[in-house]
């Protein structure tokens, strides 16, 4: 079995409103750090996150989008994270 053949792909969308800590959530996940300082995401940002689960693949292609963009999605989010 080839290796993209035993690994597993999840795109992951995460939205909400701002300064919720969508960025702060991704990074403690992907990198294990927390940032105290606020910076806004602005555009885009895209990170990758791979794993290794009983010989097998998983990676994960995570998008933050700006804030103004993902509440294009038409949700009403109170306060929180969604990761879709
Ligand atoms: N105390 C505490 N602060 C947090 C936590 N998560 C995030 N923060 C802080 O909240 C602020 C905003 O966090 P971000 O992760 O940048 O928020 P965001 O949702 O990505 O914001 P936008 O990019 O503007 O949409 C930052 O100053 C973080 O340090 C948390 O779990 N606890
Ligand atoms: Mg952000």
């Amino acid at each position: 079995m080839s290796d993209s053949e035993n690994a597993f792909v999840f795109k992951i969308t995460v939205i909400g409103d701002g300064a919720v800590g969508k960025t702060s959530l991704i990074k403690k996940y992907t990198q294990g750090s927390f940032q105290k300082d606020y910076i806004k995401t602005l555009g885009a940002q895209f990170s990758k996150y791979d794993e290794e689960i009983d010989g097998r693949l998983l990676e994960h292609l995570v998008l933050n989008p700006e804030t103004m963009l993902s509440s294009s999605f038409g949700i009403s989010l109170a306060k929180q994270n969604l990761c879709l």
